[in-house]
């Protein structure tokens, strides 16, 4: 019966820890879940897919987005304003050269939802290379609109947005990864692992 009332608690416990201490446990397994998922005939891919087809070029520029983004979330994990904001210009590049023409009417209304939104922020990332903090508010909305893009028009790739409650005074805030490891971009090298996922986002 008391089973019943630990395992709880051992969670919570657990949850806490990762969050007040700096180099505790990583999921060291996840790396190997990644390498067989990786592993996915093409043909599994494509049935994992939602239905779409005709997005090819857009399909790219998104994935270019989401690249661009990827590498502005592991330069802030990292501390390296520097590199972020090489990261932020890859994906204002990307933006630009998007042809919207190609989008399906469904992925286009979703698309310039966060057009103009996430340019802004991903521009203030790309000119604010020695401004760390200041990136990092940015990059909370930027997450916000890469999660909308993702959820529609997939990533080629499984995806998980991560939670991270500390940031800003304990509002908390979210980001996209590519690891199921936990590296946070938002406290960077002083607590790498507070957070948890929230989501597995399908490609
Ligand atoms: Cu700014």
């Amino acid at each position: 019966m008391k089973k019943y009332f630990i395992l709880p608690i051992a969670f919570a416990a657990i949850t806490f820890t990762a969050c007040n201490s700096s180099n505790n446990k990583s999921n060291e397994s996840s790396d190997m879940s990644n390498d067989s998922a990786q592993t996915q005939t093409p043909a599994d891919n494509t049935a994992i897919m939602p239905s779409s087809g005709n997005d090819t070029k857009a399909d790219g520029s998104i994935k270019e987005i989401v690249s661009g983004y990827l590498n502005v979330k592991n330069a802030l994990a990292n501390d390296n304003a520097k590199e972020a904001a090489t990261a932020g210009k890859e994906i204002v590049n990307a933006m630009n050269k998007l042809d919207k023409a190609s989008l399906a009417a469904e992925q286009k209304k979703v698309y310039e939802d966060v057009e103009d939104d996430a340019k802004e922020h991903a521009g203030h990332i790309s000119t604010n290379a020695n401004k760390i903090d200041h990136q990092r508010e940015h990059f909370e909305t930027l997450s916000e609109d890469v999660y909308d893009l993702v959820k529609t028009f997939g990533a080629g790739q499984t995806l998980y947005q991560d939670f991270c409650p500390m940031y800003n005074n304990n509002k908390g805030a979210t980001w996209i990864s590519e690891t199921k490891e936990i590296k946070n971009p938002y406290l960077g090298k002083k607590m790498p692992k507070c957070g948890e996922i929230k989501e597995k986002i399908k490609q």
